[in-house]
């Protein structure tokens, strides 16, 4: 399977440049490197059985792309804060992305059997197993936040933050959303869900990194916005890639959403509107990056991101 960062023009004046791609990998590759330090630590620590464990860094180390964590890292980094301390957030927060993945793939949500190319958590450790191991992912990323090197109170915030974007108001109340199968699903009801389901963890990702290097409010407000626009425009490309996407790419089968009789943007409106929709929207997101200096790799992460094909 061949998943790479391509260098390509993409819309308009952009372009995924070399020097981008080698930044956001080695962002990932910080990522990763702080996911196993906190692994070997947890192996030590001996938090659960070994099972669990094993399921925890099977779905953590499947091949995700680490984007939540790299706009952590990118919106610390260009508000002038310390990369390193908010480090072991940035990893908690990919492990909430894990965890909901994990829980999206069991039979009573979406009844995945492939993700990232690969069984998905229950299919290779179990029901029993992969609930659990989602939920003590979302567990132990807190309590790496608790004991990060930030100040006290900034951790405060940033938990108080994370546990918002995750909960009723967040992810969690855009997945209700999308299991409740007695709503009728509108154009403005699916945007909220969007919004919550998707954009909730993209939001949390580019505050906390505005928050950990104390940047001031309107560069917060405007962190929020773009995380608005792109978590919109994330959503809409997903529904693109599972009617348009190459199944190898990406690492599951095409045509869930259909099967499964979910509206999405799509679905509604169509493959050529979606695009442009899409489209539209990456431009506003990127607009809302001319608040902050040093802003050229996060631009072209957006438009990465409209490009991708996985
Ligand atoms: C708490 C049970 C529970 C579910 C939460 C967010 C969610 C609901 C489930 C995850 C599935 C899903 C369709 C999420 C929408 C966001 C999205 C497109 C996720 C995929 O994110 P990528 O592309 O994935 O960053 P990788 O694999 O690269 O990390």
């Amino acid at each position: 399977m061949t998943r790479k960062w391509g260098t390509s023009k993409i819309m308009d004046n952009y372009i995924f440049s070399e020097r981008s791609k080698a930044h956001l990998d080695e962002l990932a590759a910080m990522t990763n490197s702080e996911l196993e330090r906190l692994k070997e630590n947890s192996a030590k620590n001996g938090y659960c059985k070994k099972s669990i464990v094993e399921a925890m860094w099977y779905s953590l180390s499947a091949g995700g792309k680490r984007i939540r964590p790299a706009l952590m890292l990118e919106f610390c980094r260009i508000c002038g804060g310390d990369v390193k301390k908010v480090l072991p957030s940035a990893c908690a927060l990919e492990m909430i992305h894990t965890f909901s993945l994990i829980h999206d793939d069991l039979p009573c949500m979406d009844d995945d059997d492939l993700r990232r190319g690969k069984p998905s958590c229950h299919k290779a450790y179990g029901e029993a197993e992969a609930l659990l191991a989602g939920d003590a992912l979302l567990n132990l990323s807190y309590e790496i936040i608790s004991g990060s090197d930030l100040p006290a109170e900034t951790k405060i915030t940033v938990i108080s933050e994370l546990s918002r974007d995750v909960g009723i108001n967040g992810m969690i109340g855009g997945q209700v959303i999308d299991t409740s199968y007695n709503v009728e699903m509108t154009g403005d009801l699916l945007f909220e869900m969007y919004g919550m389901k998707t954009g909730s963890l993209l939001k949390a990702a580019c505050k906390i990194g505005c928050i950990a290097a104390n940047a001031d409010e309107t560069k917060l407000k405007s962190a929020e916005a773009y995380a608005e626009k792109l978590g919109l425009a994330f959503q809409i490309k997903d529904d693109i890639l599972d009617v348009s996407g190459d199944e190898k790419l990406l690492g599951k089968p095409i045509g869930s959403d259909k099967e499964s009789g979910k509206t999405t943007y799509v679905s509604l409106y169509g493959l050529e509107e979606s695009r442009k929709t899409a489209e539209k929207l990456t431009k506003e997101a990127i607009s809302e990056l001319d608040n902050f200096g040093d802003n050229e790799f996060l631009k072209e992460l957006t438009m990465f991101l409209l490009a991708r094909n996985y």
